[in-house]
C-alpha cells in the first residue's frame, strides 16, 4: 500500500489516530498536499457518501470518517494557508441554517486564506439573520455553503435576507457545496458559483477585483 491508500483507508475506516500520522509520514516521503487532499481524503469522503447511498455506513460511520478526515486536515492545513501574507478582502463563511456539514467549508476558508483572504467563519447551521449582522458590519465577500438538496432553499432566503435588508449591494455572494450548480446560483441571485476550493479561491479574487 502507498501513501495515498494508507490515507484513503484509514479515513474510510474513520480512524482518527491514523490518520493524521499518515498524512505527516506522506508529507515527509514528499508526497503533495494536493494530492493527499483529493486523491486520499476527498476520494475516501466520496467512497463514505456511496457507502452510505448503499446502506453499508450509516450516519456514525460517516461521523467517524468526518472526524479522520478532521484530524488529517490540521497536519495538511498548514500546507494549504499561506500564513503572513497582507489581507486581500475579507470573507464571512458558513454553511446555511438546517445543515450541519462543515468539511468542504472549512477548506474552502483555508484555500481562501492562502489566496490573502481574512476569513470570518460563523460554522454551521447559521440562520439566515446572522448572515445579514455579519454583512451589517462590513464584509467583502459572503461565502454560503450547502450539502443537502433539503437545505438549498436556506441559502435563498439568505440572500433574500440580504436583499430585504438593503445591504445586496454592499456585498458578493459567493455560493457553493455539492449539491448547488452554476445554475442554481444564478437563479437565486450570487455572484458567483465555485465546484471546489481551489476555485472558490480563483472565484473571490474575480469579485474583488
Ligand atoms: Co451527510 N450527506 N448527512 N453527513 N454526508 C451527504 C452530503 C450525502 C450526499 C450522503 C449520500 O447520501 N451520498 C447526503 C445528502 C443527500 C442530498 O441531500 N442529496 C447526506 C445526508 C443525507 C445526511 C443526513 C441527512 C443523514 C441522516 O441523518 N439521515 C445528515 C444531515 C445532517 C444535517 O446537516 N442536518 C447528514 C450528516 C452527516 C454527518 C454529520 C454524519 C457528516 C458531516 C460531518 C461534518 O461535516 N462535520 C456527513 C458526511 C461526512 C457526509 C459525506 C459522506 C461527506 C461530506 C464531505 O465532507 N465531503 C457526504 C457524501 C459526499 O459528499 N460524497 C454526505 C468532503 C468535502 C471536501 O466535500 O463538502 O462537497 P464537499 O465540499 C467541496 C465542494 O462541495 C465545495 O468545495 C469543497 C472542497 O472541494 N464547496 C464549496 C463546499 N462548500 C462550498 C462553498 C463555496 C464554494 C465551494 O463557496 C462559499
Amino acid at each position: 500500500m502507498d501513501e495515498i491508500d494508507e490515507i484513503y483507508e484509514a479515513v474510510l475506516d474513520g480512524d482518527m489516530r491514523a490518520t493524521p500520522e499518515y498524512v505527516q509520514a506522506a508529507l515527509d516521503a514528499g508526497v503533495s498536499a494536493s494530492a493527499i487532499l483529493q486523491e486520499g481524503m476527498i476520494a475516501a469522503m466520496n467512497e463514505v457518501g456511496r457507502l452510505f447511498e448503499e446502506d453499508e455506513y450509516f450516519v456514525p460511520e460517516m461521523l467517524i470518517a468526518a472526524r479522520a478526515m478532521k484530524a488529517g486536515l490540521s497536519i495538511l492545513r498548514p500546507f494549504l494557508v499561506d500564513a503572513g501574507i497582507e489581507p486581500v478582502g475579507k470573507v464571512v463563511l458558513g454553511t446555511v441554517q438546517g445543515d450541519m456539514h462543515d468539511i468542504g467549508k472549512n477548506l474552502v476558508g483555508m484555500m481562501l486564506e492562502g489566496a490573502g483572504f481574512e476569513i470570518v467563519d460563523l460554522g454551521t447551521d447559521v440562520a439566515p439573520a446572522q448572515f445579514v449582522e455579519a454583512v451589517r458590519n462590513g464584509v467583502d465577500i459572503l461565502g454560503l455553503s450547502a450539502l443537502l438538496t433539503t437545505t438549498l432553499s436556506s441559502m435563498e432566503s439568505t440572500i433574500k435576507a440580504i436583499e430585504e435588508a438593503g445591504l445586496r449591494g454592499a456585498v458578493k455572494l459567493m455560493v457553493g457545496g455539492a449539491p448547488v450548480t452554476d445554475g442554481y446560483a444564478r437563479k437565486i441571485g450570487a455572484d458567483g458559483y465555485a465546484p471546489d476550493a481551489s476555485q472558490a479561491a480563483t472565484l473571490a479574487i474575480s469579485l474583488i477585483a
